[in-house]
């Protein structure tokens, strides 16, 4: 399997919980490489701009209010398989569907509150990654 590059997020209900520490364990002990890690509180449009293509969806307003409301943490990880491997070790986005051992099953309160964002596929990990990190912070 080619080694690749996925962008994760602690999301604001994680962070404000104080479940950061518990969230970058797991990814330790998962296999991940961090190749960069920063803390950020984002405004309504940089959380817009990130999930322009839920802007449709009846829930977006709820989504970028949320994703605004508190820090986050954003990382980008590494490892052989990393996009599938990270949706693999948060769960199903529902936290109540989301298989045992999963962070959304374990720490996740509703489909909202969910803990963890990951890219879904190559194309929109390059966008993510790039949407979040200079190119020189991805050496
Ligand atoms: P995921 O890729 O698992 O993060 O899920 P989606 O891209 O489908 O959705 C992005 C985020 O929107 C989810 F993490 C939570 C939120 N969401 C809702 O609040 N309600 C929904 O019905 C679906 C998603």
């Amino acid at each position: 399997m080619a080694i690749e590059r996925t962008l994760a997020i602690i999301k604001p209900d994680a962070f404000g919980r104080g479940l950061a520490g518990e969230i970058v364990s797991r990814i330790n002990k998962a296999g991940f490489q961090i190749v960069a890690i920063k803390s950020m509180h984002l405004t309504r449009k940089e959380a817009e701009g990130f999930y322009a293509v839920h802007r449709e969806r009846g829930f977006f307003g709820e989504l970028t209010e949320f994703m605004s409301s508190g820090k986050v943490v954003v990382l980008a990880l590494q490892a052989e398989g990393a996009i599938l491997k990270w949706r693999d070790t948060m769960g199903a986005t529902d936290p109540a569907k989301a298989a045992p051992g999963t962070i959304r099953r374990d720490l996740g309160t509703s489909i909202g509150n969910n803990c963890t964002h990951g890219s879904d596929a190559p194309d929109t990990a390059a966008f993510e990654l790039g949407y979040f990190f200079a190119g020189y912070e991805l050496i």
